[in-house]
């Protein structure tokens, strides 16, 4: 029999005094439930997020009565399959303790049959306090173990195997959502239980692969003759069909494939999928595999040692950027939202998403994604910033958690890499107990951290195991934030220490999987949280929605720098972000410069689980900042960027893919007219996964004419064309003009809406902005006189809806 659904309706109510009782939906939360009901305000708003903190500090009951026939009962075993139960949970069915829960990243099952009636039956889900619980939790450890301070507004979540930032982050809102996110089923068995069915590849040297499927079972009666079924449907529709004798020895059976289709990650070719369905006594387990060989590749060299993703024998650059939880409301995280974010990721050329370990193994549905638009996923183990305890108890948790989490996701071909935790290893040097025992942290980090070693290496043996991000390599406790010469390094010091953002260019990572910089949500974003009386960057509103403490004093003093002050909130809101991309695109363009030293950049962060201000390239809404437009341009496949080294500037080309590509194009000198004072035109052929210098001007020539222009390069490759543009000096130093910029909306034949933007002198970070939904083909770019530049509007409104709420911003329009 195939598996029963308890999803939809259920009650949610309160088990103290406050006599609330909701309709829930379940897999869902309760702020969402309680949100729906009216019974508290939307906690995104203004500052409603301090006035329902009262929500996670009650207990809260789950009910459901669903009727069970009288067939369902004469399975020999009937499951109850929980997973994503957050987190202190105790489950009775018909008023019988069947479950105690309390790790969200658990998977929960047991036989309920005996429980079971025929007709009406009651499931209950008690909810915990999970502040009260992380206290007791921490007061029972033999030694204080400190948690992230800073970030976690409850203490002690470093007890609780729960999202870290449910608790609040330095852009998480602090909610202690509860509640149960996946769907919650029974399983009926009548002769056996499917437990796993996993598979591994093994590739031969005349290129074909041998697909093996693994199961795990157990027989309820022995002598059964029960019989798996294993299907493998290859990309163009061929069936291969295998049956497995569930009384054999070992569970397996292998598919042969002799001119496989190979899985590349986005850039660098398709993704084809292999489509595996097992099916044993009414089970069904269904699997999209992508076949490919991938390894990391560490080597010691003169530099340090590489850190650099092989995949089919062929270096891989990783473009991409960190990933938080979709939404800090769980019942609100929509497979729609998944797929919009995922196909923006890889619309802005990124191949690599890092899951970051403050937040949660993401559902299925991501995975899936990433296996089909070919992203490639750095997965943190859930453990982020604080220090977490090595007892038996804790170990034992964790150790079962690992596995039953690499199990499930180990079948992606999207899934590059197993990390022990987000910055663990540092965090043993903020804290005072640790910093002033220091051995003792070492040795419980160790602890745990082997633990983790020990079951991915086992569950996993293709992939490795990378002890934290970031981590200059094998029990290296050194220091991954400003060492760049081996491992992958985390590169603050720019926004957390206040460096100016040529700071970028004094480092050359091996990998950089996190440096970011803020700006502040877009106007149509604000407007979404904030009352017109609140639009004001120190307003409260503007400071609840801002969770890093000096971040809008350290956005407002960068702008000091860089630009001449903007004269308005408006003009301070577009600033942000133009500042905002400038330092990811000055970072990631010289670090891929540095190819092939430098083999991945990952910038914090890509989403927003609330509207805030924050890293993220795209906001709560699924606006695209500047930025996110800037790293489409940035992680192109092929990229031209100028490079100002000692006395020199150069242009260099740069081609990520694995074919030879011809290139042709200019680079000239402008002045703010749009005169040209000097042009160089030039005609390259790029080789394979290079990085060629194509130009080349002493900086002394161009100093005799400072401020008096700048360089701007077009490229044409193979029918696509890049820019780029360079400044002899901060943009507040420029006499740039300020442009009257024109706009015209036309609807093609074909129903496309395009929007045509001219200027009569070169205008810089010219961004078309819509007070609706939807986003723009380009944004955030530069508009020369003479070369009118057409977007294509991506979204649902009409052209006149487009006019109508369009704005269009530019530098020099800022003060
Ligand atoms: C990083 C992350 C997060 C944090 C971000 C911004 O190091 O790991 O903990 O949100 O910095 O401060």
């Amino acid at each position: 029999m195939s598996q029963i659904t308890l999803d939809g309706e259920w009650t949610l109510s309160s088990l103290s005094d406050l006599s609330i009782s909701v309709p829930i939906k379940m897999p869902g939360d309760v702020h969402s439930a309680l949100l729906g009901a009216g019974v508290i305000p939307d906690p995104y708003l203004g500052c409603n997020e301090t006035d329902i903190q009262w929500v996670g500090e009650h207990d809260w009951l789950l009910e459901k009565q669903f009727e069970v026939e009288s067939t369902l009962l004469e399975s020999k075993e009937v499951d109850l399959i929980l997973s994503m139960v957050d987190t202190v949970a105790t489950i009775t069915l018909n008023d019988e303790v069947v479950m105690l829960c309390s790790n969200m990243f658990r998977n929960y099952r047991c036989n309920v049959r005996p429980f079971l009636n025929a007709g009406i039956n009651t499931l209950r889900i008690t909810l915990k306090r999970a502040d009260l619980e992380a206290k007791a939790r921490a007061e029972r450890l033999p030694f204080p173990v400190p948690w992230a301070e800073g970030n976690n507004q409850i203490p002690h979540m470093n007890t609780l195997r729960k999202m870290q930032c449910h608790s609040g982050w330095d852009w998480g809102i602090c909610l202690m959502a509860s509640g149960v996110y996946e769907s919650i089923r029974l399983q009926p068995i009548s002769n056996v239980r499917l437990n796993s069915v996993r598979t591994s590849q093994q590739w031969h040297s005349d290129g074909s692969c041998e697909v093996i499927v693994t199961l795990a079972s157990e027989r309820l009666t022995p002598d059964s003759d029960a019989i798996a079924e294993c299907v493998l449907e290859t990309p163009n529709g061929e069936r291969i069909s295998h049956a497995i004798a569930l009384d054999s020895d070992k569970l397996e059976c292998r598919f042969m494939i002799s001119q496989p289709d190979r899985w590349w990650p986005a850039g660098y070719g398709e993704q084809p999928l292999y489509s595996l369905t097992v099916i044993v006594d009414g089970q069904r387990v269904e699997k999209r595999l992508g076949l490919r060989e991938l390894h990391l590749d560490t080597q010691e060299d003169d530099a340090g040692s590489a850190m650099t993703f092989v995949v089919n024998g062929k270096p891989i650059m990783a473009k991409g950027a960190n990933w938080i939880p979709l939404d800090a409301m769980p019942g609100k995280q929509t497979p729609e939202r998944y797929r919009q974010l995922l196909e923006d990721a890889k619309a802005a050329n990124m191949n690599m998403i890092r899951v970051w370990g403050g937040g949660m193994y993401e559902r299925g549905v991501f995975y899936r994604l990433c296996d089909e638009l070919g992203l490639l996923v750095w997965q943190d183990l859930m453990f982020a910033c604080a220090l977490y305890p090595s007892t038996p108890a804790f170990l034992k948790d964790v150790s079962q958690e690992v596995q039953e989490q690499v199990r499930r996701l180990s079948d992606h071909p999207s899934l590059a890499l197993w990390c022990g935790d987000n910055e663990v290893i540092g965090a043993i040097g903020w804290y005072p107990e640790s910093r002033e025992n220091r051995e003792k942290y070492v040795v419980n980090y160790d602890r745990l951290n082997r633990v983790l070693q020990e079951v991915v290496e086992r569950e996993d043996p293709t992939r490795r195991f990378w002890a934290s991000s970031p981590c200059n390599g094998e029990l290296d406790f050194g220091d991954a934030w400003h060492d760049d010469n081996k491992g992958d390094m985390h590169f603050w010091d720019v926004w957390h220490s206040g460096k100016s953002f040529d700071a970028y260019q004094k480092v050359k990572p091996r990998f950089c999987s996190e440096f970011g910089y803020q700006s502040w949500p877009s106007f149509p974003t604000v407007k979404t949280f904030a009352a017109e009386e609140e639009w004001n960057v120190t307003s409260p509103t503007f400071e609840q929605h801002q969770k890093n403490g000096r971040g809008n004093s350290i956005i407002t003093e960068m702008f000091t720098r860089y630009f001449r002050f903007p004269k308005d909130f408006a003009q301070m809101l577009y600033l942000s972000q133009v500042q905002q991309a400038l330092a990811i695109k000055t970072a990631s363009e010289y670090w891929r410069a540095n190819k092939p030293l430098c083999r991945g950049i990952l910038y914090w962060q890509l989403n927003d689980c609330w509207p805030v201000s924050s890293w993220s390239s795209i906001e709560y809404n699924g606006r695209w900042k500047q930025l996110h437009y800037h790293a489409k341009r940035f992680f192109a496949p092929q990229l031209a960027v100028f490079v100002e080294e000692e006395n020199t500037l150069s242009l260099r080309f740069i081609n990520d893919e694995h074919r030879r590509v011809a290139a042709t194009g200019q680079v000239t000198w402008y002045d703010w007219h749009g005169e040209v004072i000097d042009t160089w035109p030039f005609e390259t052929k790029l080789s394979e996964d290079d990085n060629q210098l194509v130009w080349h001007c002493d900086l002394d020539i161009i100093n005799e004419r400072k401020h008096q222009g700048f360089f701007y390069v077009v490229m044409d490759c193979e029918g696509k064309t890049a820019t780029n543009v360079w400044f002899d000096d901060a943009y507040k130093r420029l006499p740039l003009r300020k442009s009257d910029i024109c706009t015209e909306v036309k609807t093609h034949a074909d129903g496309r809406i395009v929007v045509t933007l001219s200027s009569s002198v070169p205008a810089f970070f010219v961004h078309p902005e819509f007070s609706g939904e939807g986003r723009f083909s380009d944004a955030s770019f530069t508009l020369m006189p003479c070369s009118p530049v057409t977007v294509e509007y991506i979204g649902n409104a009409t052209a006149d809806q487009l006019e109508a709420g369009l704005t269009v911003y530019q530098l020099a329009g800022t003060y």
